[in-house]
């Protein structure tokens, strides 16, 4: 067997000729007819754009109806993040915890190493240097991934910063991430026979693996998403979050925002939600509310860490959006609506006869000989979905007509509140502020959400999804907490408030209760004052809750659930609620932050009180 992935770690500052040797060993063992530099320029992402046309992978769109824009139509196998294939190759199975699934890592480097064995032949390797915020920015990071993917070139030349001056700054020994990606399927086969190329290649069998003490990613046979687009969960999550842990900051799957209130006070929200539950939606909201403004800075990861002036700090380390289509519509989220009109690259959207896009939920009806997301006459009769459930829009954050003029600040902003919230059709109410840091904490810890169609599993089953970290925290996220509680303390009376919210509380038709999208404002509002100490709030057993008159919801009825939530809610509903949470954190074992058993205890203690 080669020894080109048993060779020793690469560890911490890989200096400067390592790139390029590093990039020559991976030549010799993947094997590509040729070899791309990117430099992240139009006339590459021009010239890349139009060899997609040429081999079927991309569609071009209308250019009248969706300039600049493409489709692309995935293989019926590769549509989602894959979690049962995402692999922490830690060297010590304790540290990946409960929520990742372990693989030694001489024994995945033994499996990627006969993977990756000439894996690229007949294809490009395309060679991709790219920063994870501004590219030198005091808490931005580097990383170069290689693949064999267009696609994927050109995807993470949208959803980071590819440039050139990131092999500058690896030259002038910064530390820097290795990520290979494959799609694996050669082109030329072992006896040298060309193998005729599909739209969209991958194969059968997928691995993402990571390893975070030597801070590479390898990821194998898929060409979706996280699953290829390793900058983002990979890089940006899963590594990330390892190296902040190591260093003293948190790596976080939030938006950012920055909400200015009629009186024109400006605040900064970070808020988790998990994959497919709202967080492009807040981040681009056009509230409901007169004299209101959002202003978008992030819609899916936050780097998280304490500034010189002692208060936390946000910033956003993509440069692109990778956006749910399916839902966004004219009167859901018009800003992404206007973010996509144009230089947009769509994945298993629906095409319509005059080369536009549509999905459900888009907001006009579905037109007359429409073609699904996998190539064929759509019929509803059918009553299969014309767009797939997790189909996406790929295109740059500057396309966002709300997008923050500072949104590339090195330093991000200066974060005002946390929100957490999670898709629950039942028990959870609208909103509760958490008593204090360690409340807060425990809200995290004990996030639970209905699956979505961005992750295989069955749609709809309640999961926990602890601050929207379970498939992305790259080590045990009892220690996670433990860095969040540790957050705290540091933070002092300077940290900020913690929420949580829930916007899919559903009625007994299964109707939402609450309008959401920009009638989240509402919510917001209520916030906001309660940062600005204008409002009082009631306690409950859950945590604070609004004063009824405190909510404003002229023109609105109030939800019913929002009744509830000020009664301390359905007691034997979250008796229950309290016996999987007691069963989920038992999981995390001897790490299990003790804060968090008392949080617990302090909930159950109410809920008793409440029933007797
Ligand atoms: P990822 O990119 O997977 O991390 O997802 P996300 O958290 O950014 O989710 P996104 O904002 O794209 O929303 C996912 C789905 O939830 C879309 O179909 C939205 O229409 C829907 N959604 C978002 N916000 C709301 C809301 O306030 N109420 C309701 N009912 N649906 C919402
Ligand atoms: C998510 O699933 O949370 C996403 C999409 O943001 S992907 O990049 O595919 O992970
Ligand atoms: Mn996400």
């Amino acid at each position: 067997m080669s020894t080109l992935l048993e060779a020793p770690a690469v560890t911490a500052s890989r200096g400067s000729a390592s790139l390029h040797a590093w990039v020559a060993r991976m030549r010799a063992l993947l094997l590509p007819e040729r070899v791309v530099w990117c430099d992240g320029s139009e006339a590459q992402r021009e010239l890349l754009l139009a060899e997609m046309v040429d081999s079927g992978t991309l569609l071009p769109l209308s250019e009248e109806l969706r300039p600049g824009s493409f489709l692309a139509r995935s293989d019926p196998d590769d549509v989602a993040r894959l979690e049962s294939r995402t692999f922490i190759c830690s060297a010590r199975e304790a540290d990946a915890g409960p929520n990742n699934i372990w693989r030694e890592p001489s024994l995945m480097r033994a499996e990627l190493d006969e993977r990756f064995a000439g894996v690229m032949r007949g294809r490009t390797l395309y060679v991709l240097p790219f920063s994870m915020g501004p590219v030198g920015g005091p808490l931005s990071r580097v990383g170069v991934q290689l693949t064999d993917s267009p696609y994927v070139a050109v995807s993470t030349a949208v959803m980071t910063r590819v440039s050139a001056e990131v092999v500058d700054l690896i030259e002038a020994g910064a530390d820097w991430v290795p990520a290979v990606h494959s799609v694996g399927m050669p082109l030329v086969d072992e006896r040298g026979r060309r193998i005729a190329d599909v739209p969209w290649p991958c194969n059968e069998t997928k691995i993402i693996a990571h390893f975070p003490e030597t801070r590479e990613i390898w990821s194998y046979g898929s060409g979706y998403g996280g699953n290829a687009i390793l900058a983002k969960k990979c890089f940006a999550l899963r590594i990330a979050s390892a190296i902040g842990r190591d260093e003293g900051w948190l790596a976080e799957h939030m938006l950012l925002t920055r909400i200015t209130s009629p009186e024109g006070r400006s605040f900064h929200v970070a808020a988790a939600f998990p994959s497919a539950c709202g967080k492009t939606n807040f981040a681009m909201m056009q509230p409901s509310l007169p004299g209101w403004r959002v202003e978008m800075l992030g819609d899916d990861i936050t780097w998280l860490s304490r500034g010189p002036d002692g208060r936390l700090w946000g910033m956003n380390p993509e440069a692109g959006l990778f956006g749910v289509a399916p839902g966004t519509g004219h009167s859901t989220n018009p800003v992404a609506m206007r973010t996509i009109a144009q230089r947009t690259i769509f994945t298993n959207v629906a095409l319509t006869p005059d080369g536009d896009v549509w999905w459900e939920g888009i907001g006009t009806p579905a037109p007359e000989g429409l073609i699904d997301w996998r190539g064929e006459p759509w019929d509803p009769a059918r009553g299969a979905p014309a767009a797939h459930p997790n189909a996406r829009f790929t295109v740059a954050l500057e396309e966002c007509p709300s997008l923050a003029e500072d949104w590339d600040a090195p330093r991000g902003v200066p974060i005002d509140a946390i929100v957490l919230g999670g898709r629950r059709s039942d028990t959870v109410p609208l909103v509760t502020e958490a008593r204090d840091w360690q409340h807060g904490v425990f809200l995290g810890a004990t996030m639970s959400s209905q699956r979505t169609a961005a992750a295989e599993g069955t749609v709809g089953e309640v999961r926990f999804d602890p601050f929207a970290m379970q498939p992305f925290c790259g080590y045990d996220l009892a220690d996670h907490w433990t860095e969040w509680l540790r957050l705290g303390e540091r933070l002092g009376a300077r940290a900020p408030r913690i929420f949580r919210v829930n916007w899919f509380r559903r009625d007994a038709d299964g109707r939402f209760l609450w309008p959401g999208f920009g009638e989240n404002v509402r919510v917001v509002d209520w916030m906001l004052r309660r940062l600005g100490g204008e409002v009082p709030a009631s306690e409950s057993v859950l945590g604070l809750v609004p004063e009824r008159r405190d909510l404003d919801l002229e023109g609105r009825p109030l939800p019913a659930e929002d009744i509830e939530a000020r009664r301390g809610v359905d007691p034997d509903a979250w008796w229950r609620e309290t016996q999987v949470i007691e069963h989920h954190l038992d999981g995390y074992g001897l790490r299990l932050p003790a804060a968090l058993t008392e949080e617990l205890l302090r909930l159950r203690c109410g809920l008793w009180e409440h029933i007797r």
